[in-house]
């Protein structure tokens, strides 16, 4: 049975700025992190980083796509998260997203209670498409 259309509508869950960087592209370990800030938007099971973090200032959230390429845009399904581990980065406040094409990325903030939001949207945004 499909779900009533009303449920198909994506909705914003969340956007703000992280450091981000990608460790493995498709199963194959990449050689050099390259921390950056992005603007990240994470909608309708989708995780998105864009390419730089000035859009929010420049576009504002209502059109933060028009001005900004996506950079990697990562499918929360079969998509798995977790904290990294010490070894992954000596940075505070880390998560590990692994996508199910096999590749990882690792997503931080200074701030740990932004980063705990983070983590709660994504976790619940992988968990509404386990069944789906
Ligand atoms: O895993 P690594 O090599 O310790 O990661 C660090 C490097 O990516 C480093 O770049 P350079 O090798 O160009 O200096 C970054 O500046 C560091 O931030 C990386 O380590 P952390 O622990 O911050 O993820």
């Amino acid at each position: 049975q499909s779900s009533p259309p009303e449920e198909k509508i994506k909705t914003l869950d969340k956007a703000g700025v992280l450091h981000r960087t990608k460790t493995v592209d498709k199963g194959k370990r990449l050689r050099k992190k390259h921390w950056s800030a992005s603007w990240t938007v994470l909608e309708g099971g989708v995780l998105t980083f864009f390419k730089d973090s000035k859009t929010s200032v420049t576009g504002g959230l209502r059109q933060p796509a028009k001005l900004s390429t996506p950079e990697y845009t990562v499918e929360l399904k079969g998509a798995s998260l977790s904290w990294a581990p010490k070894d992954k980065s000596s940075k505070k406040n880390v998560l590990e997203l692994r996508s199910r094409d096999g590749s990882e990325y690792l997503i931080q903030h200074d701030s740990e209670a932004i980063i705990s939001t983070w983590h709660k949207a994504i976790a619940q945004g992988i968990q509404e498409l386990v069944r789906q």
